[in-house]
């Protein structure tokens, strides 16, 4: 299929409690993208407001759409509500992004390029050109240290797991059985990974620098890190067979 037959783009940008972020992001990221892509926020409910002003957002600009969930989730279940909104709308291909600049739009023209060739293009901090700034050495040894053991436990050649930074292509969410999906953390990351290439999909990486938001919290917690760790072995021995 040549571009111009096929659906267009759609980001997808989970948000909770991003009021400081999310309007100047949504406004770098549509900076970066073709005029036919669309932008969906999905907002659980956020107690800072977040929502009202996604709606304001969605408001003043055609390309801007929000969906509600009610309550905190999680990561996973906030994308695969997005996903299956953008696979309703003829999406031909899907980002996912952090909403907090640690993912720099500045990126998205080459991870679209690379989406263009390859099924499923993950921005990756873990090969030559990427990278992480900002980060204590504690969390900097957390994440290589998390993808390493994925990667072994896994047998893939991956580098960056649990980043979530990527562009499938509309087949590769369709072939997934999103149904299934329980991950909801770093995992959930693993898992979409893993499902792709065992579906026999063709992964690759581009290089990113992650840095640490400016403004607002991070969500993790050792909940999070506790999910990925016995997930991984459990994908392994087939808890994603479908
Ligand atoms: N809708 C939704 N978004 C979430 C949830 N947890 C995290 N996010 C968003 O996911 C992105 C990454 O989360 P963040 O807390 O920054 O994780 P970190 O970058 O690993 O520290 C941000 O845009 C968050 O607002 C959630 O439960 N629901
Ligand atoms: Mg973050």
């Amino acid at each position: 299929m040549s571009p111009a037959e096929q659906g267009p783009v759609w980001v997808v940008l989970p948000t909770y409690n991003e009021a400081g972020n999310i309007e100047a992001f949504v406004e770098a990221v549509r900076d970066k993208l073709p005029a036919s892509a669309r932008i969906l926020i999905v907002d659980d409910n956020s107690p800072d407001g977040t929502g009202e002003i996604a709606d304001r957002l969605a408001g003043r600009l055609a390309s801007v759409s929000v969906l509600h969930r009610p309550r905190k989730e999680g990561l996973g279940p906030a994308y695969i509500a997005g996903f299956r909104h953008a696979l309703a709308e003829g999406a031909g291909h899907v980002v996912e992004m952090d909403s907090d600049f640690s993912h720099d739009p500045a990126y998205l023209p080459r991870l679209l390029e690379a989406g263009e060739r390859a099924d499923l293009a993950i921005g990756s901090r873990y090969v030559d050109g990427g990278g992480v700034t900002e980060w204590s050495a504690l969390r900097r040894a957390i994440s290589r240290g998390g993808s390493a053991y994925a990667r072994l436990v896994l047998g893939v050649k991956v580098r960056d797991l649990t980043g979530g930074f990527k562009c499938f292509r509309r087949e590769v969410l369709e072939a997934i059985d999103l149904d299934s999906i329980s991950s909801r953390g770093y995992a959930f990351q693993v898992e979409m990974t893993y499902r792709a290439l065992r579906r026999g999909f063709e992964v690759v990486e581009v290089p990113i620098v992650f840095r640490e938001r400016r403004v607002g919290a991070s969500k993790m917690d050792s909940s999070i890190v506790a999910e990925a760790i016995w997930r991984v072995p459990w994908l392994r021995l087939g808890g994603s067979s479908r």
